[in-house]
């Protein structure tokens, strides 16, 4: 069984209830949800919009692989109603579920990085996951995600 922390962000619709089904279906499907942080509400980082953000951050217990993880977070994504834009840039979304953490793993593949490469820049991922896994060290940086939210506060 490995443990698998995981950011999820939503700034269309009815962002309370995006994220309850996008938790429900990973349970559903994925495995065994171990904690489940607060709401956060934030400003949209890297890209203007009107719309602030809802995000939170979950630890599941899974028996999936990395990329069948991957697939089935992004299939949940198109059921949920996301389109996929063509353009490079940050745009709003109904549900975004990105893998940050899994085990202590370092994968560096086409399809998946692990950790996720911007997670320890990006205060809207670390203040929830610093609330359910201040020790979780990331095994790329060798900081507990404590230490590298207390970085980006300052
Ligand atoms: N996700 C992005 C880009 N910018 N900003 C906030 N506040 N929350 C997000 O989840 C987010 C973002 C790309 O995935
Ligand atoms: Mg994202
Ligand atoms: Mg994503």
């Amino acid at each position: 069984m490995a443990q698998v922390a995981i950011g999820l962000g939503t700034n269309l619709g009815d962002r309370e209830k995006n994220m309850l089904t996008a938790v429900a279906l990973l349970a559903e499907r994925a495995g065994t949800i171990l904690a489940l942080s607060a709401l956060y509400e934030t400003e949209p980082w890297g890209f203007e919009s009107e719309n602030p953000f809802f995000n939170a951050a979950l630890i599941l217990e899974t028996e999936l692989s990395p990329l069948d993880l991957l697939l089935l977070t992004q299939r949940i994504e198109r059921e949920m109603g996301r389109v996929e834009k063509s353009s490079g840039t940050y745009h709003d979304r109904l549900i975004d579920i990105d893998l940050l953490l899994y085990d202590d793993i370092v994968l560096e593949s086409p399809l998946l990085m692990l950790p996720h490469p911007l997670m320890h820049q990006r205060k809207f991922v670390l203040q929830p996951l610093e609330e359910i896994a201040p020790g979780w060290i990331h095994p790329v940086l060798k900081e507990p995600v404590a230490r590298l939210y207390a970085k980006l506060s300052f």
